[in-house]
């Protein structure tokens, strides 16, 4: 290493990917973005066709050699591979290269660890770093061995990440633990929404699509945007009221990336599963990205993975940068809009409101003498069909929607259909 080199804070990168469909380009200008956000510069980019991936180097042997070179004459930290490696791998590519050797899950995850603020989201992961290193404690030997840590070593907050097998799964049955308590703390929240007959609608889409810049237009909140990949991790509700005055809870999620690490899905299923639970999605997509298809795509991919098929409003974001809409897929229903000019914005409430689900029901409602005042709500606000006043009960029919529905749980008269 290079006593004296200037010393920004920042580290000097390596980029290479094994270019198997013809998308290397691509997958290094998003890897060199992810690398921007942990913290590194790319000083070099290395892009190798193959038909397969070397299982004992990732890049063939003799391109390994070359950048090591690379790294030597260009004093790089370290390189970052755009797959997921096996411990083997790494420990290969390290001794070759003689440079510290990260791949794109780590990386990932190093993100997302200096990102976290939650005690959930902390949780979560360190949950996914620990399940990734277990199995390549032999294979980091570069890494783990380095002082002062560097991308790939961070754990969430000030933590510093186990390198001993034992402890790794010791916490790792810990963490699991906690994280069912706040699994079930989430599941409570969602009851309680659930109660209050909220429609609950969840904003997803690609990482940097301007999730959270829609959300605080839309309601006035102040949620971290930046221009960086993976600004929220913690899912965060707020009320939203329509014009017909039917309010509903607009939920932003976490973004969605290519290749999104196994290990980051799994520990983060609670927090995902927020759009698994929405009665209703809107999927964000930056209409300026040169990449829009695959990056709908994958959004698509990791919806159906996790199950999730709901209503949905394509959000076409970012018009303010395109000249022509008219090459924009459309299927429907869709919007375009600008979060950042506010453009848009009423036909994307139209829109929702269009494509709620409308739940009516019949019922019929038991009402005490005590609660009249539940009476007069019904006819104020839902289609009273029939009124018996019985002797302990005022016998109501009505037809109400979801939130009455909810709403008025206990009178409901459950004894016939
Ligand atoms: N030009 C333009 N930029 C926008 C627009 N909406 C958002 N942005 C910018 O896009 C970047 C990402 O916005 P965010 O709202 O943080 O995106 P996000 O989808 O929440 O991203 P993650 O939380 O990282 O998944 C920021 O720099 C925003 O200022 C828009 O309509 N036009
Ligand atoms: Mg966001």
């Amino acid at each position: 290493m290079n006593l004296y080199k200037v010393d920004t804070g920042r580290e000097r990168a390596i980029l290479v990917a094994v270019d198997i469909d013809g998308t290397g380009e691509m997958a290094l200008d998003e890897l060199e973005r992810l690398a921007d956000t942990a913290g590194a510069d790319s000083v070099h980019r290395v892009i190798q066709r193959r038909n397969s991936f070397d299982s004992a180097t990732y890049v063939g042997r003799g391109k390994a050699k070359e950048i090591g070179e690379a790294a030597k004459s260009l004093d790089a930290d370290l390189v970052i591979i755009d797959d997921e490696l096996t411990s083997a791998q790494i420990r290969n590519l390290e001794d070759i290269t003689g440079t510290r050797v990260i791949d794109r899950t780590a990386l990932i995850l190093d993100i997302f660890a200096a990102r976290a603020n939650s005690k959930e989201g902390k949780l979560q992961v360190e949950l996914a770093q620990l399940n990734y290193r277990l199995p390549r404690l032999i294979g980091m030997g570069l890494t783990l061995s380095r002082l002062g840590g560097g991308i790939g070593t961070r754990g969430p907050g000030e933590m510093k990440l186990e390198t001993d097998r034992r402890h790794i799964r010791q916490r790792i049955f810990e963490i699991e633990k906690e994280l069912e308590n706040v699994k079930r703390h989430r599941d409570t929240l969602r009851e309680r929404r659930k109660k209050l007959g909220y429609y609950v609608v969840a904003l997803v889409g690609y990482t940097n699509a301007g999730k959270s810049t829609l959300m605080n237009l839309l309601t006035g909140s102040d949620i971290l945007v930046e221009d960086k990949l993976f600004a929220t991790l913690d899912p965060t509700s707020r009320e939203l009221v329509l014009e017909s005055g039917r309010e509903l809870l607009l939920i932003d999620t976490v973004g969605f990336i290519d290749k999104l690490p196994h290990d980051l899905v799994q520990a983060f299923k609670s927090t995902l599963e927020e759009a698994a639970y929405a009665d209703m999605l809107l999927h964000v997509v930056d209409a300026n990205s040169p990449h829009l298809y695959e990056q709908m795509k994958t959004v698509d991919n990791v919806l159906e993975s996790m199950d999730v098929k709901k209503p949905m409003i394509t959000v076409y974001n970012k018009i303010d940068l395109i000249e022509d809409t008219n090459l924009l897929p459309r299927i429907e229903p869709y919007t375009f809009i600008s979060a950042r000019d506010n453009e848009g914005i009423s036909d994307l409430l139209t829109c929702i409101e269009e494509n709620l689900p409308m739940d009516v029901f019949k019922v019929k409602f038991l009402i005490p003498y005590e609660k009249m005042n539940i009476v007069s709500t019904l006819h104020d606000d839902a289609i009273v069909i029939d009124e018996k006043y019985g002797e302990d009960y005022i016998e109501v029919e009505a037809e109400v929607d979801k939130k009455m529905y909810m709403r008025y749980e206990e009178y409901r008269d459950n004894s016939k259909s």
